[in-house]
């Protein structure tokens, strides 16, 4: 059944995102909380980046500053490949139903991470859009950003740039450096027109690819953190190395893969998905 109303839908296709109340169940949310706040905890014993991930680097990332006394994680690496919980909540949650009504019946999953910034967290993320981390074949790419806190004017909620998911692409480039932002002059430009998204702990919310956005500092005593996952639809297929690797990646999350053939380096890079029709196969279904 459609989550979203037709009023919702266009706001989302005008503008390139859209709040979503509700997007965690209550309980689960505590969980997942608890979950991170055990990270954190863990945090204190080490002085800089740590863990390991999918692609040998370290999973959980500490701000300059972090202590023991004044813990600062600030970036998880796929949470879902520690935590049951995390897997469970990507695989399935109420802001997947409203991703379904915006990019259509069949999704795969792409890349997850968590973001926080702790109490007087200096760091910023500076304006990008996701498409250019990972180009893929369309551009049907919906990053669900899901509060673990309340985020508030203060602690360095999301800022977007309403309409800019239709173009153009800015370049993340500078001086022959991929920077992964745009350039100070398009972001000083930008900064004027942008809206920030905040609202209660268990609210979403979901960004089309290509819109510009970024974040400031958290200037509150209280934590922001953000559980973010990135899904794609079924036919959308990536056209450079995913920037957040995990053995998850390009798994069906919502209906079913449509039969097309694919290449052997595809299922070479993704063994765990399952393989489509041969070309005779598929052209028997006619
Ligand atoms: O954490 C944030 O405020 C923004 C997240 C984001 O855009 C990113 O990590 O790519």
């Amino acid at each position: 059944m459609p989550k979203l109303s037709s009023e919702k839908i266009d706001q989302f296709n005008r503008d390139g995102y859209m709040f979503l109340e509700n997007a965690i169940d209550a309980d689960v949310l505590v969980k997942l909380k608890a979950e991170f706040d055990q990270w954190k905890e863990e945090s204190r014993e080490h002085t800089k980046a740590y863990g390991n991930t999918y692609d040998n680097r370290p999973r959980f990332d500490v701000e300059p500053g972090h202590s023991a006394t004044h813990p600062a994680l600030r970036r998880i690496a796929s949470p879902i490949e520690i935590s049951k919980l995390y897997l469970q909540v990507m695989r399935n949650n109420p802001a997947l139903d409203a991703v379904e009504d915006l990019l259509g019946p069949n999704l795969k999953f792409n890349n997850s991470k968590i973001n926080s910034k702790q109490p007087g967290a200096a760091t910023q993320v500076k304006f990008h859009q996701d498409f250019l981390f990972e180009p893929r074949t369309n551009d049907d790419m919906i990053t669900v950003l899901f509060f673990l806190d309340d985020l508030t004017p203060e602690n360095g909620p999301l800022e977007l740039i309403p309409g800019t998911h239709k173009g153009p692409l800015y370049e993340h480039w500078h001086n022959g450096v991929y920077t992964g932002a745009v350039a100070p002059e398009v972001m000083a430009e930008k900064k004027t027109q942008s809206v920030p998204c905040f609202g209660k702990a268990g609210s979403a919310c979901l960004m089309h690819s290509s819109v510009l956005h970024g974040s400031g500092p958290n200037l509150s005593d209280k934590a922001r953190t953000l559980f973010i996952c990135e899904y794609v639809a079924e036919d959308s297929y990536p056209l450079q190395v995913n920037h957040i690797p995990s053995k998850y990646m390009e798994e069906i999350v919502r209906g079913e893969f449509t039969s097309r053939v694919r290449c052997s380096e595809y299922d070479m890079a993704f063994p765990e998905v399952p393989t489509g029709a041969s070309f005779f196969e598929q052209q028997a279904k006619m």
